[in-house]
């Protein structure tokens, strides 16, 4: 069988994506429909050799459609998936917008793919940071059970989108040229930086992407889950990199660890420190995987460990996770 497709926001970095990874994925479609806005409209891509040209999203454009990915942001996915989901499209939505709904599964398919026997006509992916962290978690909660866990960030600047891409690129340029550097997408310089802002701040001193972490990470893992972030924006172009702290209720053997994590779906161990060995950004883009190395007994507490976590943002950390969902809802017949 294969089914009619939807992008919705084809030409941003994660649409772009979804299209590549549904190409090398050899996903099975009969129709490929990319839908973007007025002025985008009639934009000429390339998918396994054939020519799209992109159409406008709006009521009635997906009454030919099974699954439409959404990622064109919060207002999009607001206004739009309600109708998609009427016209009789399957949902698979990029956006924050819908992800702490109490209605509406979110997803990492490694992690709870049970949860998407549930859904309503719409799936959310969650956001980049989480869906890595927990797809080395979920190995260590189901043997040992997670207390706590206390994550800081490492994120690659095309999280932000294209033009911070962009920024970083004309920050080096300006910087080689010795020209004045200039910023305009993240409050300061982000060449040579680390700003410890991802997302807006909160009253409470938290920005939403920490609190992301924390509230999805409790959705998909389990409410009893303490959790907290520091969410932190470095010069890398791709792949985000994680420091991560976990507490178990049982006793964890660090070889024995290693190798569930070895043996669990999504994951590859990269941990010979005596070999420089372990993942780096630079290594883990482009890769499909969540990488983990560094792995460490914690020795201020009883039963801890630390470790290392990296995988490409735009991949797993999105357009990849997106197309897992899909693959899952067919594999259990839910479409
Ligand atoms: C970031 N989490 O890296 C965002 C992308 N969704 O900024």
């Amino acid at each position: 069988k294969s089914y009619n497709i939807a992008i919705v926001g084809p030409m941003g970095m994660v649409g772009r994506k979804i299209t590549s990874i549904l190409a090398e994925r050899d996903f099975p479609i009969n129709k490929l429909k990319l839908l973007g806005t007025e002025k985008n409209k009639g934009k000429k891509v390339t998918f396994k050799e054939r020519t799209i040209y992109t159409e406008v999203a709006k009521k009635g454009a997906f009454k030919d459609v099974d699954i439409a990915f959404f990622c064109a942001g919060n207002e999009v996915s607001k206004d739009l998936a309600p109708i998609a989901i009427e016209e009789g499209a399957l949902v698979i939505d990029n956006s924050s917008r819908w992800r702490m709904d109490p209605k509406i599964p979110l997803v990492v398919p490694e992690v709870n793919p049970e949860d998407l026997d549930w859904h309503q006509g719409l799936v959310a992916n969650p956001n980049c940071s989480t869906i890595q962290m927990l797809v080395v978690l979920k190995p260590i909660h189901r043997r040992y059970g997670i207390k706590r866990v206390v994550v800081s960030t490492y994120q690659a600047v095309s999280g932000t989108g294209k033009r911070a891409i962009d920024e970083l690129n004309s920050q080096v340029e300006d910087y080689i040229s010795k020209n004045r550097i200039t910023n305009s997408v993240y409050p300061y310089q982000i060449l040579f930086n680390a700003l410890p802002h991802i997302d807006s701040f909160l009253d409470t001193g938290y920005t939403k992407e920490e609190m992301k972490m924390i509230d999805e990470t409790k959705k998909i893992l389990g409410k009893d889950i303490q959790v907290t972030a520091t969410t932190v924006r470095i010069p890398v172009f791709t792949a985000h990199a994680e420091s991560v702290n976990v507490e178990t209720k049982l006793p964890m053997d660090i070889d024995d660890l290693t190798t569930i994590l070895n043996y669990s779906k999504g994951i590859k161990v990269l941990d010979y420190p005596g070999k420089n060995i372990y993942p780096i950004p630079i290594n883990c883009a482009g890769k499909d995987h969540v990488f983990v190395g560094r792995i460490r007994k914690d020795y201020s507490i009883e039963n801890g460990v630390n470790m290392w976590i990296v995988a490409d943002n735009l991949r797993k950390g999105a357009a990849l996770n997106a197309v897992q969902i899909a693959e899952t809802l067919i594999d259990r017949d839910l479409l």
